[in-house]
């Protein structure tokens, strides 16, 4: 038995995945560890599929209900939507087979803001059966030292009549030290969160729990989902070049300094490139507030030029994570993993004044943004933590390339055709083809902005639509001709491709 459990109760506990299993029951609300493919459990999963094919052979019903932090992987979310025990899923996916599931009518998915998401639990919105939760070691006194993410796990392990542990000795012991595990207090005495700067540490660096909770511990040794990076394309380059363009022009207007830029960030190719322009940039004492830590923090932390990074979970590549497992006692000096109620809360993310950046799907002529479904209906991931930042950044901005699905898509269409991030929200919005600035501008004035930014394809058609909205609007507001307003969508529906 691993030397990863000192708890001498706790080792009594130790059994088998398909052991612990047998805990859960068909209609179970499940609270699981997991965020951008860090941290979720590797055995459980599994073995709750093989029991749900098991009973389903045997005519019985077992489904259960799976909320985690965030997106998970194949061998978590994946396996368990392949052998359809997901009945109800929240707050936050990305797993294609998962995906498929939701939008074939098999599991239902809530998609919740990821800082609300542990206030369904604590204020019994979604009551919880039990919780599993990774850890890289369970201690003498029994806390949990979190492995590579927190998410909700505070709130499913103090919620949960259940308590599963899996002990995963892939992860790097040091890691300890990273967590900084803070509760906000129950309504109706909440207090503010103490912190003021990214850097501040408020808490502990483990869990407490109720040891009497804990049914199982289940032992590990499985990576992470590290994905590779795709390779930072033209495209991305010139969005990337951009966004540092608008930044340098921040400063030049005096409402930004080269040594005060707070970052959130979405994951992906094109905050990729920003991070490897910042690396040749000015910017200097670089922070980030933010919910995911990728590869390109920890080339900024290497170069001296990021000095801390606040977030609640990793998202590496495979050469990231071997970094990571080798060189954690160096890099907790610069990190902070705390629970996703603490890194993505409004109220902090108002007070610390950072620029946020997400990736989107689409947005209109107005600035409405969508981030979660395509043609309206079918939902790609979910609104993750982009509307806690949005709404309360000092700066918002979304990034694009103009173009999807070969041509066949404009980024910039007459009315989005789902609203995660409203006009009020959405200050900046970037394409490669440049910087549309949303900011003091009445709705009105914000259209040609929006369509300088859309790909040349598809301006005249936007011209187009905005002629007919203003003929049916003329001194409205914000003018929509709304017979023709999803003619994008539906062209794209009928024809393949939004130009018709
Ligand atoms: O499809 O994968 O088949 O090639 O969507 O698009 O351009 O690679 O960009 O990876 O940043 O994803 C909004 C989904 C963008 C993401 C979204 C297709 C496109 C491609 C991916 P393929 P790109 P990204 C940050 C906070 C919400 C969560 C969030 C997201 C695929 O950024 O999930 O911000 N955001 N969290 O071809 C049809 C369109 C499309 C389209 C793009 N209009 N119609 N398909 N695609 N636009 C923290 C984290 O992120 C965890």
């Amino acid at each position: 038995m691993s030397d990863r459990i000192a708890h001498a109760g706790l080792r009594g506990k130790v059994m088998s995945a398909d052991e612990a299993a047998q805990f859960i029951n068909h209609g179970d609300s499940i609270g699981i560890s997991g965020f951008t493919g860090a941290a979720y459990p590797k055995a459980l999963p599994t073995a709750l599929a093989n029991r749900g094919k098991e009973l389903h052979a045997a005519g019985k019903e077992f489904k259960v209900n799976i909320y985690t932090g965030a997106s998970t992987a194949p061998d978590c979310d994946g396996v368990m939507a392949e052998a359809d025990i997901i009945n109800y899923r929240m707050p936050y996916q990305g797993d294609p087979s998962l995906r498929k599931s939701i939008n074939a009518g098999n599991a239902k998915y809530q998609d919740i803001h990821l800082s609300q998401s542990p206030q369904y639990i604590e204020q019994g919105f979604l009551p919880i059966d039990a919780a599993i939760v990774e850890a890289t070691r369970i201690t003498e006194e029994g806390h949990i030292i979190p492995s590579s993410g927190i998410g909700n796990n505070v709130e499913y392990l103090d919620n949960a009549d259940k308590i599963i542990i899996e002990v995963n000795s892939w992860q790097s012991l040091d890691l300890e030290g990273m967590a900084d595990i803070y509760r906000i207090q129950r309504l109706p005495n909440r207090t503010p969160i103490p912190i003021n700067a990214p850097g501040d540490r408020i808490g502990t660096p483990y869990i407490d729990i109720n040891l009497d909770k804990v049914v199982a511990v289940v032992e590990t040794n499985a990576p992470d989902r590290n994905a590779p990076f795709k390779p930072i394309d033209e495209t991305s380059q010139q969005i990337a070049g951009h966004f540092l363009d608008f930044l340098d022009g921040e400063v030049a207007a005096g409402r930004l300094a080269y040594d005060q830029y707070i970052m959130q960030s979405g994951v992906g190719n094109v905050p990729n490139a920003v991070m490897a322009g910042l690396l040749d940039s000015k910017f200097e004492n670089i922070k980030a507030y933010t919910e995911v830590i990728q590869d390109g923090m920890l080339d900024l932390i290497d170069a001296g030029k990021m000095t801390v990074a606040s977030s609640t979970s990793f998202s590496l590549s495979p050469e990231a994570a071997e970094k990571m497992n080798n060189e954690a006692a160096r890099y907790r000096k610069h990190i902070i993993l705390r629970p996703q109620q603490i890194s993505n809360h409004p109220e902090v993310v108002r007070r610390v004044g950072l620029i946020a950046t997400n990736g989107m799907i689409e947005a209109d002529i107005y600035g409405n943004v969508n981030s979660t479904h395509i043609n309206g209906s079918r939902v790609m991931n979910g609104i993750g933590g982009s509307g806690d930042f949005t709404r309360n950044a000092f700066i918002s901005s979304f990034i694009s390339p103009s173009l999807a699905k070969d041509g066949a898509i404009s980024a910039v269409v007459p009315f989005v055709s789902h609203i995660d991030h409203t006009e009020h929200d959405a200050m900046v919005i970037i394409t490669e083809r440049g910087v549309a600035d949303l900011r003091g501008l009445a709705p009105r004035d914000r259209v040609a902005k929006m369509i300088s930014i859309a790909h040349p394809d598809y301006q005249p058609l936007l011209e187009e639509y905005y002629e007919r909205a203003l003929k049916k609007a003329p001194a409205l507001a914000t003018p929509h001709d709304l017979r023709t307003a999803f003619d994008f969508h539906i062209n794209m529906i009928e024809k393949g491709s939004m130009k018709g």
